[in-house]
């Protein structure tokens, strides 16, 4: 068949790169099963949509396929009509996390035939096969559709793939790999670097978390991990790579192998990953250290207890504090984000987690609680009418930086203003601990990044929070 995987956009005007694992693992397998396969990539060529339609049309597809997480719905929608339009006898289809947990809003309003609902390698070879051979492609397990009442359909489930060794490497080179390798990597650092996915799933249960992967973990083999990682390095000579799995440090015995590995292959490597505070030791961070890891991001959400309750974190605010001493401690910089706006929130639980903030001396952006669908907090605003339209609020998504769906007692703009606050002072708290490094570092940084408008709009930022009071 011949296939075009079309990944949108970021959001207009963002050109972070980040690449997209989930659409290179299905176009490794579509290609190993045989078929013509290319990309039309938005965010890694920075196309409009325009573009993008124009360069699918011209490669004359029998199937397009969409990726993108839900935050990228609006694209989907908006390539996939026009798309309907140019091109009416294709096969059209997308997976991903938005539409496996809300099918039938894509399903519906991007005109689809059909969505992959999870993992989606073996399902979409089996798409494939049969749409080729001309069988009734509704049987492929693992996919929804509408029938002709318009009501969404799914076939049986398909279980999750248990060997991840079995699963090709990502077909990086269909994409505009070097657009990724040389772009800013999380740590808006200018340094060549490409991720690889060790493990999928993650035990916990957070409330406000969707975990495509389920909570029984899988882990690749150590050696194929540090097998791919040493690919990527004499193939794009990166320096820097990561692992953006939903929990690295699930597993110890796991991570240490990984890391004796990649001491004596991969000396030189720098990289980072996510961790939870409670799944780390300080064993574990040293040899994590001495294998080239310099950054662990840990989801710390809040600094009160009671809200770390409600979001069934299973950590108390003391084990965040230790655990990111002691990843400091060890020389590993420890990254923590924070959400604001859970179920409960009030001005005093935000309150401690800027103390938090100023007791671990980190700083991080704050983003709005957003109820994702297919998460526990989704369902809970869906019951209390919080989100009156679905379609309306995926559209609008983007990088929770604004308040879409307010879980709160407060009024949207209580909330926006306690944000703002607790942004400020948490930024104020952190630059004055140590003024003479961090602030012009912060700054040199923001005009590499942004200009004269990043300094000018720093500058504003520092004042303002100056003014506010504790
Ligand atoms: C790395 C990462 C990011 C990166 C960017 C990733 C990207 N390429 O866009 C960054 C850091 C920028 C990011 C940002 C955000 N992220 Co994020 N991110 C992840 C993370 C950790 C890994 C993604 C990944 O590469 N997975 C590995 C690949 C292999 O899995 P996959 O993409 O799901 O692909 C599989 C299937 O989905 C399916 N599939 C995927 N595409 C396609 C296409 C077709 C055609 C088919 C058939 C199948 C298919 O098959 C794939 C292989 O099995 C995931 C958690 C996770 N472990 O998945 C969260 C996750 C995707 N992010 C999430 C969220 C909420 C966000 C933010 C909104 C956070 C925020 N509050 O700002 C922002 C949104 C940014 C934006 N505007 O789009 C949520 C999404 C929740 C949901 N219900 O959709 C996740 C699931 C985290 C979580 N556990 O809650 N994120
Ligand atoms: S937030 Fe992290 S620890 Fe919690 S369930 Fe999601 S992946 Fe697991």
């Amino acid at each position: 068949m011949k296939i075009v995987l079309v990944y949108p956009s970021f959001g207009e005007g963002n050109h972070s790169r980040y690449f997209p694992f989930g659409l290179a693992y299905v176009a490794a397998c579509l290609l190993e099963a045989g078929h013509s396969v290319s990309v039309v990539d938005m965010e890694g060529d920075n196309l409009s949509v325009a573009d993008a339609v124009k360069y699918t049309v011209e490669k004359s597809p029998q199937v397009i396929a969409f990726g993108g997480m839900v935050t990228r719905f609006r694209f989907v929608k908006q390539l996939a009509g026009r798309l309907r339009q140019e091109l009416p006898g294709v096969f059209m289809m997308a997976g991903n996390s938005g539409a496996t947990t809300v099918p039938g809003i894509y399903l519906k309003s991007c005109g689809l035939d059909c969505v992959v609902l999870g993992e989606g390698e073996i399902t979409s070879v089996e798409l494939m096969k049969s749409l080729e051979e001309g069988t009734d492609w509704h049987s492929v397990r693992g996919i929804a559709w509408l029938d002709d009442e318009g009501s969404t359909r799914r076939s049986q489930p398909r279980d999750m793939i248990q060997n991840l060794d079995s699963i090709p490497w990502p077909a990086w080179d269909l994409f505009p790999v070097e657009n990724y390798v040389s772009s800013l990597d999380h740590r808006q650092n200018k340094v060549r670097h490409m991720e690889v996915l060790a493990s999928r799933g993650c035990p916990f249960n957070c409330v406000y978390c969707y975990r495509i992967y389920g909570r029984n973990v899988r882990r690749r083999s150590p050696e194929s991990i540090v097998a791919e990682l040493k690919e990527l390095v004499n193939r794009y000579d990166i320096r820097y790579s990561g692992f953006p799995d939903d929990l690295f440090t699930s597993d110890r015995d796991f991570v240490m192998k990984i890391c004796d590995l990649m001491k004596e292959e991969l000396p030189d490597l720098k990289w980072s990953c996510l961790g939870r505070v409670n799944t780390v030791d300080r064993e574990m961070l040293l040899s994590m250290k001495d294998a080239g890891c310099d950054w662990i991001s840990y989801g710390i959400e809040s600094g009160c207890d009671d809200m770390l309750r409600r979001m069934k974190r299973g950590v108390t605010a003391q084990q965040c504090l230790d655990a990111i001493k002691l990843t400091e401690s060890v020389g590993i910089h420890a990254d923590g984000s924070f959400i604001i706006g859970m179920f409960g929130e009030t001005r005093d639980s935000v309150a401690r987690t800027v103390e938090f903030c100023r007791q671990a001396d980190i700083t991080a952006p704050m983003l709005f609680v957003t109820p994702y669908p297919g998460t526990a907090i989704f369902n809970m605003a869906i019951e209390q009418g919080r989100i009156p339209d679905v379609e309306k609020f995926l559209t609008e998504m983007n990088s929770a930086d604004s308040l879409l769906v307010n879980l709160t007692d407060f009024t949207d703009r209580e909330l926006i203003n306690l944000r703002d606050w607790a942004q400020g002072i948490i930024g104020r708290n952190y630059l004055l601990k140590k003024p003479f490094s961090r602030i012009p570092s912060l700054l040199l940084k923001h005009f590499r990044l942004r200009g004269f408008m990043g300094l000018f709009h720093d500058i504003r930022a520092f004042l303002s929070s100056l003014l506010r009071r504790e």
